[in-house]
């Protein structure tokens, strides 16, 4: 399978994150994309490539351009007018009650006011490269969709950032733009026909989810934890189906903590079910791995087979693949998860001899794990 691949991800390394109250190393670092860089390199069945430039026309087609305005300079003026903090953090946020019976407020002058007012959480720190990097995650994205337009079967985009909580007008859950929905909706316009989105990614993808809300062409299928106790809280419930065009078009199934395999592919049999009720021949799957058992922020319980079996069900719907990547933050075996899915929707076997890569302690976890559900 062909990979899209850049090393600018590496310019976005925010130090921190402020989640629960607490400040805390970043869970989204360049290790994650690296993690998943080498397994695919190891495995020798996949071929890498860079992206290539598509402007920000893409980007503006789902997002205002007044956030793609935002992050072009957000960094420089935080550094010229900032208090010297090493990256931008709102410390308060425009909530649409602040102003309740108000009308609309303008974007504040301050570099602290910008950011509280484009970015609706404390998890998505911006640093000198994360314009860059996020820039170039979209044309990762955007580049793996061209591979399936000009006729892979199947392509998969290692784009980091990720992308699916960024909202039309809002960054936020480490993203800020959102690849998976930029590619919806090129693919949509350049292929003339209705597009699916699978976003089997641990947390609910509200930002995509609120771009094709109300749009009937683009289907928007996830699998996430139940917001009721989980990131991103607001978004996700079962009752959200879509409105006016969309209604409909939008399908969520939240699920408990402690998800199992079982359980898992239960759902995403009937995500597929659905997807293949809708027209069209495109899938983008928005492929996030913090479903697994180890993830230090999520509360499943997947093995690492689960995630073979998963991309073989996927593939077996007989769309056009476009995998982009979202979260995932066991790093250690991230790669390998990684590339058990896209082996599984090449039709190759799942392969866990190259675990012993990983080291004895993680190898035996990850051996457990799967013999415990008698694989
Ligand atoms: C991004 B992606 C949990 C706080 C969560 C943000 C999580 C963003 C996840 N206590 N903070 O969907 O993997
Ligand atoms: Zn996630």
């Amino acid at each position: 399978m062909r990979v899209v691949y850049t090393a600018d991800h590496l310019l976005h390394d925010p130090p921190s994150e402020v989640t629960g109250g607490q400040s805390i190393p970043a869970y989204e670092v360049p290790g994650r994309a690296e993690s998943i860089r080498t397994a695919l390199d190891a495995d020798g069945g996949f071929a890498f490539e860079g992206l290539t430039e598509h402007g920000a026309e893409p980007i503006t087609a789902v997002h205002d351009a007044r956030l793609l305005a935002y992050l072009e300079r957000a960094w420089r003026e935080w550094r010229e007018r900032g208090t010297g903090a090493p990256f931008i953090m709102p410390d308060a946020f425009l909530h649409a009650r602040l102003r309740e019976g108000m009308g609309d407020v303008r974007e504040p002058d301050s570099p602290c006011g910008q950011a509280g007012y484009w970015c609706f959480d404390t998890a998505t720190p911006i640093v000198a490269g994360t314009y860059r990097a996020a820039r170039s995650a979209v044309d990762v994205a955007l580049t793996t969709a061209d591979l399936v337009l000009a006729g892979e079967r199947a392509a998969y985009g290692l784009c980091r950032p990720p992308g699916h909580h960024a909202a039309r007008a809002m960054l936020g859950g480490y993203c800020y733009f959102n690849n998976a929905a930029i590619v919806a909706q090129s693919l949509a316009a350049r292929a003339r026909e209705p597009v699916a989105i699978l976003d089997v990614d641990y947390h609910h993808g509200n930002g995509t989810q609120q771009i094709f809300y109300d749009r009937g062409d683009v289907l928007y299928c996830s699998i996430h934890a139940d917001p009721a106790r989980t990131y991103p809280y607001y978004a996700g419930h079962a009752d959200e189906t879509g409105t006016g065009a969309g209604a409909g078009a939008t399908f969520n199934q939240p699920m408990p903590a402690g998800t199992t395999d079982e359980q898992y592919l239960v759902a995403l049999d009937r995500a597929l079910e659905r997807i293949a009720g809708f027209g069209g021949s495109l899938l983008v799957v928005s492929l996030g791995i913090d479903t697994y058992g180890h993830d230090p922020i999520g509360d499943f319980a997947l093995s690492m087979p689960v995630y073979h079996e998963a991309g073989r069900r996927v593939a077996a719907t007989g769309r056009r693949l476009v995998v982009l990547q979202e979260g995932g933050y066991f790093v250690p075996h991230l790669g390998q998860n990684v590339r058990q899915w896209l082996r599984g929707a090449e039709g190759r076997p799942l392969d866990l001899a190259a675990q012993t890569v990983m080291g004895p302690s993680a190898a035996s976890r990850a051996g457990r794990s799967t013999s415990r559900r008698g694989r």
